[in-house]
């Protein structure tokens, strides 16, 4: 049962799709305050935990720090880090006695202290007073999970496609390099399915247009990557350059589609293109002129597209310069000390994303103006929303790969979310494999981190170890920055040792395709903490470094440099499945604790006890792979398989769903 409160007058995000009654009595379980902004408090036992924040740091269960929902540009991703590129205010509660679900709809910052000012306290706080609260009451926790899905709507659907292994990097600067790339991958028999292109192959950065000397004829470039089972996924960046004769920039000043300052004119801000307007998402109008732009892409053979810098992220604006140069000019005609140095540097250092910018522009929305601040939450998912309707519109039978950076819950409908600019740490393997259950929980199911770690230098051994982990998640891409080493698999020692765990990935497919699609119909949960699976055994409550995927399989990836394997908890009896140079090897394993052996190019996961998963033969593109062959692995003798044309919408078909037995 979900129960909706509303506090002031709330801005319908569109986050809750369900058609759900507004109680007018007093929020359950929470001590309620409307003095200062809006309290919810609820005390906590030792025992009691709280699970959920989708993007967020830190565990699986959130007990211990404070978090504040607010779509940041963040690239440092540490312990410390309170804001990320999603906002996802849903949670569950477990205490003894009782478990609920709740849910602040509220597009601007909510801070979750979740027992960490007051070690038994969670204290939800919003200086805004504009929201709506859900409470979910369900028998266990993915009952309410269900219900909370069920109201916020069906999760994106990617291609199958989309589920074979991708390749990026900022930047790929010409076909030429791009052609390098695939030619690498197929020469080494290493299953590739994309290539994205990062924001060098536009014109000077501007959305829609085409770098005319290093991607000129990119239609005909994205027909010779298709014949070698290749599609072309490009970036799109929220900021839209301020040109004269772009004829983007022109029609949104003309049209009136972009975000205005305090006096009605187009906000300006400094972005990759230079200065920038903002499209106006929360406007209906522009946000279906710009996805309409989307088809400029796909008419040349586009098939996806990845949603960047849509927090909004800005580097300057105006504002900042002028104040900057009159700050300098200030310190300039007197005598010049540390502390001026030290504001100057200050106040330079905090002008990226600063509050001060997201004040200074609004939102025509149909239900009013407003200040950019007060919705800040909703942009990234409304600029995805707009790619998807757009993509809707031109081809309305085919699926595309979409995903964005910043998020909201809503956007789970339209997309998928890739978790931004990591770093090559051993430590975000770990982050990763943590954030997955709670960003399933709050309905994003097709997601994935930067394998191999955006920012700072990849190894060998650290790709390796990533990589056993990204096979299992949806989105499967190898990406990164600007000035750090390359890091594609060709690029180091043994290559086989790589080609042989993403022909694991390939294997797979008919079965994470399953489960995924499971998951989406169902409002199940793709990634499973232990916690959630094994609910009444201790041990797997408190075990944060291993998941099960779907109904059937467990993965307990390493996570530390220089391991020679690691300690593995088996909730119940299960089968070990080992690959090593492209063989599989079964183990029967009993319930407990193990120390399980694992060589930087083994891969080690486990079936549960009684279950099965069907296993394809690997393909160096999910174009040829056939899942049609299929041989059942596991102690169990059936699996129900979902098969469809991976392309199109027939996704109700009762017959896309066969039991195999063995
Ligand atoms: O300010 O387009 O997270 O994936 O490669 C950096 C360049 C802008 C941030 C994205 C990253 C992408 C990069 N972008």
């Amino acid at each position: 049962m979900i129960k909706k409160y509303a506090f002031g007058t709330p801005y319908e995000t569109e986050a809750v799709i369900a058609d759900i009654p507004v109680n007018t009595g007093d929020v359950d379980y929470f001590v309620t305050s409307t003095e200062d902004g809006l309290k919810f408090s609820l005390q906590l036992q030792k025992k009691d935990a709280v699970y959920g924040l989708g993007e967020s740091v830190r565990g699986i269960n959130k007990r211990g720090y404070i978090y504040n929902s607010f779509c940041a540009d963040e690239p440092n991703h540490t312990e410390a880090t309170r804001s990320l590129y999603g906002a996802h205010n849903f949670i569950v509660i477990e205490q003894a006695d009782r478990t609920f679900g709740a849910f602040f709809d509220c597009p601007t910052t909510v801070t979750f202290d979740v027992a960490f000012t007051k070690a038994d306290e969670l204290l939800i706080s919003s200086e805004c007073t504009n929201m709506y609260v859900y409470i979910i009451e369900g028998s266990t926790v993915y009952d309410i999970i269900r219900q909370f899905r069920g109201a916020i709507g069906m999760s994106y659907i990617p291609p199958m496609w989309a589920f074979g292994y991708t390749q990026c990097r900022w930047s790929y600067l010409s076909k030429d390099e791009i052609r390098e790339v695939v030619r690498k991958h197929r020469e080494l028999h290493i299953p590739l399915d994309a290539v994205y292109l990062d924001i060098d192959y536009m014109e000077r950065y501007k959305d829609f247009t085409i770098d005319e000397e290093n991607f000129g004829d990119l239609e005909a470039f994205a027909k010779e990557m298709k014949e070698q089972n290749i599609r072309l996924v490009p970036i799109i960046d929220a900021g839209v350059k301020i040109e004269d004769g772009y004829d983007v920039y022109e029609e949104g000043v003309e049209k009136g589609y972009f975000c205005t300052d305090k006096d009605g004119k187009p906000f300006e801000a400094c972005v990759w293109p230079g200065m920038t307007h903002f499209p106006d998402f929360l406007n209906p109008e522009a946000r279906r002129w710009f996805g309409a732009k989307y088809k400029i892409l796909t008419d040349m053979g586009m098939e996806g597209f990845w949603n960047d810098m849509n927090e909004p992220a800005i580097f300057f604006s105006q504002n900042s310069v002028d104040k900057t140069a009159q700050m300098v000019k200030e310190m300039a005609d007197k005598e010049f000390t540390i502390d001026d140095f030290r504001t100057l540097q200050g106040y330079v250092g905090s002008r990226q994303n600063c509050e001060e910018d997201y004040s200074g522009f609004y939102h025509n929305t149909p239900q009013g103006r407003y200040c950019h601040k007060d919705v800040h939450n909703l942009y990234g998912y409304n600029m995805t929303r707009s790619a998807a309707e757009g993509l809707k519109e031109a081809e309305p039978h085919k699926r595309f790969l979409l995903f964005s950076r910043a998020s909201y819950i809503g956007m789970h409908r339209y997309s998928g979310i890739w978790t931004g600019d990591n770093h090559s740490w051993w430590s975000h393997i770990l982050a990763e494999l943590r954030v997955l259950p709670g960003l399933n929980m709050c309905g994003f199911l097709y997601v994935g981190a930067d394998l191999g770690g955006f920012g700072c230098e990849c190894s060998r051994d650290l790709l390796l170890r990533w990589l056993s982990l990204g096979i299992f998640t949806p989105l499967m891409r190898n990406h990164s920055a600007l000035g750090t080493r390359y890091q594609e698999c060709y690029r180091f020692e043994n290559p086989e040792d790589f080609k042989h765990i993403i022909d694991l990935r390939y294997r797979l497919i008919p079965y994470l395709y399953s489960e995924y699609m499971k998951a989406a119909k169902n409002g199940d949960m793709y990634f499973k903490p232990l916690a959630f699976e094994y609910k009444d055994d201790e041990t797997a409550r408190h075990t944060e470094d291993q998941l099960i995927i779907g109904n059937e399989i467990m993965i307990a990836p390493v996570y530390t440099q220089n391991a020679i394997g690691r300690y593995v908890y088996l909730p119940e009896d299960m089968t070990a499945v080992r690959m090593n140079q492209g063989n599989l090897t079964f183990t029967q394993m009993t319930k407990g604790h193990h120390f399980v052996e694992i060589a930087e190019n083994e891969v080690v996961f486990y079936i549960r006890k009684g279950k099965a998963i069907p296993l394809c033969k690997s393909a160096e593109s999910t174009s040829e792979l056939n899942t049609k062959d299929l041989e059942l692995i596991g102690t169990g003798n059936e699996y129900l398989l979902y098969t469809d044309d991976g392309i199109g919408f027939d996704i109700d078909n009762p017959e896309n769903f066969v039991t195999l037995k063995k």
